[in-house]
């Protein structure tokens, strides 16, 4: 079996890390928004758009779907690869948990093709769409501990705020 990857946990702006893969908590249409995705671009730099644009008039016409992952430069972040993934808006009535979870599998099945070894994820859908912290943080450390990931070595969950800290350390403390 593969082995797992180590998660570490650290506070502050994904934009600021140094890791090979920095993951984007993206919208389909790949063209940039608010929240960590504002801050990728606006770091990151034109190059990264250039490279999203050329996928939405190649491969993702329509956009990239809720749950998939595609990567592109990181333009001049400190990093190889931002990997745009899209994450489901919360919903009260509708149980979406597979596509979180999907968005952090297929996020590291692209960071394993391509080799990366630390990959820098985002808490995914937590911001704008609105998915509640703890229930984010169970899914996201869950996905990451049950993914055979090699070659990626560690996995870096980087959080805003207090909050989503406490419930990443939370989830990891009862998750092991
Ligand atoms: N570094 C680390 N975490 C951050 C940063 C940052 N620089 N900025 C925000 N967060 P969000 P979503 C946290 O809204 O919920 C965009 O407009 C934030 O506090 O970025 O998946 C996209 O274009 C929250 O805990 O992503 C989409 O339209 C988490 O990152 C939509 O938002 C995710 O918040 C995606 O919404």
């Amino acid at each position: 079996m593969d082995q797992q990857p180590a998660i570490t946990l650290v506070h502050g702006d994904i934009t600021q890390q140094h890791a090979d893969a920095i993951v984007n908590a993206a919208n389909s249409s790949l063209l940039g928004g608010g929240g960590v995705d504002g801050a990728i671009h606006r770091r990151g730099g034109p190059e990264i758009l250039q490279e999203c644009r050329a996928l939405r008039a190649s491969h993702y016409g329509k956009g990239l779907p809720t749950g998939q992952a595609v990567a592109t430069t990181a333009g001049r972040l400190d990093a190889q690869y931002v990997i745009h993934t899209v994450g489901p808006v919360w919903s009260r009535t509708e149980d979406r948990s597979e596509q979180l979870a999907s968005c952090y599998r297929q996020s590291l099945r692209v960071a394993a093709e391509l080799g990366a070894r630390t990959v820098a994820f985002p808490a995914i859908s937590t911001g704008v769409y609105g998915w509640p912290m703890d229930d984010g943080a169970r899914i996201a450390v869950r996905t990451v501990r049950e993914a055979a990931a090699a070659p990626v070595a560690e996995v870096r969950f980087v959080l805003f705020g207090e909050d989503a800290y406490s419930e990443f350390e939370r989830a990891l403390a009862k998750q092991g």
